[in-house]
């Protein structure tokens, strides 16, 4: 079996995502994801010009020598945009493989642990009443994990923790980067405030999570950890940056609050003081950003050794490509821990048609071979690459500052 040609296709079907398809000479295809929001384009210049020309006529099936290929031959190694473009190309080839194979993709990653995927969607708001009110909706429709957000009063609602949607991570883009307040002394006492509202209305059944999008210190995320204590969250999540992996040895000498990480990081050298320490309890990297199946499937073996559990990333900036290899890996892997969820737009939805499913709280793989998610290049056409951006923040002396 040969490739024969790679495609690389960028739309915007409600938001901008890059997608790969493998051709093979006997007529199988795969899909894969590549998309790095607000840097879309890069990806396509480095699996279009870069990685294509050196894959034609190479076995798909060599899912592993193919990875090693990209990831060493380049001699330049990790970093964003470089993971991406393997990790589409991986979730491509394994698409091929397990298509190939006439299984869903879970069986070729060890079969089924488990019989569905839990996962959390986000709640945000406007005040603690409106994420309260959110919180409670969220619960009827099923879910047992729910982030809950809430923008900070006096500040204007930021990303994140603006008004209540399941579309966050989609619906504050906008095509210039909008600068946002953010204001640490604020936001502290506001949290625990929020859980202690969030319990007492929701009771301690439900897991809840909450996404500091790395803007405190160390020191400050030891304080907001024991604050918020009382209230058991499932994690507190990105409570720093995490460049420096060892400023977690701060937070976890001061808190039982479990701790998680990743959503930015894509090798497993990003994990390893945090892992082999046992500071974090989640790990956060998605298919997409850390390789693909096989990268991430590398990072979440090493985590499983330390008592750290999987957490992929998943809102709506990942295609419905990543959420589907996120979920066979989910469903294989014995150390799963949580999927994030936050749902697709039905445009997205009628250009990624998914055979893995959502109810009710839970993801379940396809049964039907390869990873289960198809693209219509034909509709995707009709849909063209948007400019759009993350937004920054600023502290309010006008100072840029991390989220
Ligand atoms: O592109 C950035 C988003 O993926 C990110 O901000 C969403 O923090 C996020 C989360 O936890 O889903
Ligand atoms: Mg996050």
């Amino acid at each position: 079996m040969k490739i024969t040609d790679i495609k690389v296709i960028v739309c915007s079907p409600g938001r901008n995502f890059t997608t790969v398809k493998i051709m093979t000479d006997e007529g199988v295809y795969g899909i894969g994801d590549g998309t790095v929001n607000g840097r879309e384009l890069s990806v396509v210049s480095y699996i279009q010009d870069h990685i294509a020309p050196t894959l034609i006529g190479k076995d798909p099936l060599r899912t592993e020598d193919i990875w090693q290929f990209l990831y060493k031959g380049a001699y330049w190694r990790r970093g964003p945009i470089t993971m991406a473009a393997i990790a589409a190309i991986d979730v491509a080839l394994w698409d091929i493989k397990a298509k190939v194979a006439g299984m869903p993709l879970y069986q070729l990653l060890g079969g089924k642990s488990r019989d569905k995927v839990m996962v959390y969607k986000h709640v945000g708001g406007i005040d603690i009443p409106e994420v309260v009110d959110g919180v409670q909706k969220m619960r009827e429709q099923g879910l047992d994990a729910i982030r809950a957000q809430v923008s900070i009063p006096g500040l204007p609602p930021i990303y994140g923790t603006g008004p209540s949607t399941d579309q966050a991570a989609g619906g504050m883009i906008k095509p210039v980067v909008a600068e946002e307040v953010w204001a640490t002394h604020k936001y502290m006492p506001l949290v625990p405030r929020l859980f202690e509202a969030l319990r007492d209305a929701v009771g301690w059944d439900v897991h809840l999570l909450h996404d500091v999008h790395h803007r405190l210190t160390p020191i400050e995320a030891a304080r907001l950890g024991k604050d918020l204590e009382p209230y058991r969250l499932f994690w507190l999540e990105d409570a720093v940056p995490a460049e420096l992996q060892e400023g977690f040895r701060i937070i976890r000498q001061h808190t039982t609050q479990p701790l998680a990480v990743g959503e930015i990081f894509n090798s497993v050298y990003d994990t390893t003081t945090l892992i082999q320490e046992q500071l974090i309890d989640y790990i956060r990297v998605t298919a997409v950003h850390a390789g693909g199946v096989t990268g991430i499937k590398k990072i979440f073996d090493f985590a499983s050794i330390y008592h750290v559990k999987s957490a992929c990333h998943g809102p709506m900036d990942m295609s419905p490509i990543c959420m589907g290899a996120n979920v066979h890996v989910d469903t294989a892997i014995n150390n799963f821990g949580i999927q994030e969820f936050t749902g697709y737009t039905k445009e997205t939805y009628d250009v990624f048609k998914c055979d893995w499913r959502y109810d009710r709280g839970y993801l379940y793989p396809n049964e039907t071979p390869g990873h289960g998610t198809d693209f219509d290049e034909e509709l995707a056409a009709r849909y063209p690459y948007q400019a759009a951006y993350l937004p920054v923040a600023r502290l309010e002396d006008g100072s840029m500052t991390s989220w």
